[in-house]
């Protein structure tokens, strides 16, 4: 029967990073999808994205995650960039002050691009650099309450809580979609959608969309 061999398939979560340029937001989607980290990795141009399949509560998951660039001169077209999100990873560096300050801006772009349940995580990346801190655990945990967000501090560099950030999310979305009833005919047309949307399709591990620059 053809529903069968869609079982497998079923969960496609599209997750997207975001926050400002040199934060971590590729070195913290490599370490996850291929357990590696760049230290001269070049600042991202247009969307890329990664598979990785989670497994959750025996149930095969794959997060679709995409990774785009924090400099607004290489940003690819937003919206496409959103489309179809239901987690996002909203990162800081908590060596750089400013990046912590941008976290409004971010969760506002997140808001005017996504209208469904997002599952949404404060994500303080380079907790290694402790002597050159700037941002105390303590305000990242504020502003998350502040905005009902979930909270991490991790770092790409030495792997601390890069796993659990991404499957607290992903957890989280499983819950929220769990809420709208799974088996509900508009979820499933709701799904596909997001599939078809997809330049490279949904069974490639790897991808990048070729958008102009926005100069
Ligand atoms: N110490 C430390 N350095 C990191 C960590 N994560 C990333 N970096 C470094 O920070 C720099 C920027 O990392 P990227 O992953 O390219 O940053 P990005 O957010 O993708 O930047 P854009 O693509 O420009 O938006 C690189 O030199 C990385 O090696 C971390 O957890 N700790
Ligand atoms: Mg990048």
């Amino acid at each position: 029967m053809e529903d069968n061999e869609e079982v497998g398939e079923e969960y496609l979560f599209k997750i997207v990073l975001i926050g400002d340029s040199a934060v971590g937001k590729s070195n913290l989607l490599s370490r996850f999808a291929r357990n590696e980290f760049d230290t001269n990795s070049k600042a991202t141009i247009g969307v890329e994205f990664q598979t990785q399949v989670v497994e959750i509560e025996g149930k095969e998951v794959k997060a679709q995650i995409w990774d785009t660039a924090g400099q607004e001169r290489f940003r690819a077209v937003t919206s496409a960039y959103y489309r179809g999100a239901v987690g996002a990873l909203v990162v800081y560096d908590i060596s750089r002050r400013t990046t912590f300050d941008s976290i409004k801006r971010w969760l506002e772009e997140l808001t005017i691009h996504c209208d469904t349940t997002v599952a949404r995580m404060l994500v303080g990346n380079k907790c290694d650099l402790e002597n050159i801190r700037e941002v105390s655990i303590e305000e990242g945990k504020s502003l998350a309450e502040e905005e009902g967000l979930f909270f991490m501090e991790t770092s790409a560099l030495d792997s601390t809580n890069v796993q659990t950030a991404f499957e607290i999310v992903i957890r989280e979305i499983y819950n929220n979609i769990s809420r709208k009833v799974l088996n509900s005919d508009s979820y499933k047309a709701e799904l596909s959608v997001n599939r078809v949307s997809l330049v490279n399709g949904a069974g490639s591990k790897q991808g990048h969309l070729n958008f102009s620059c926005c100069s």
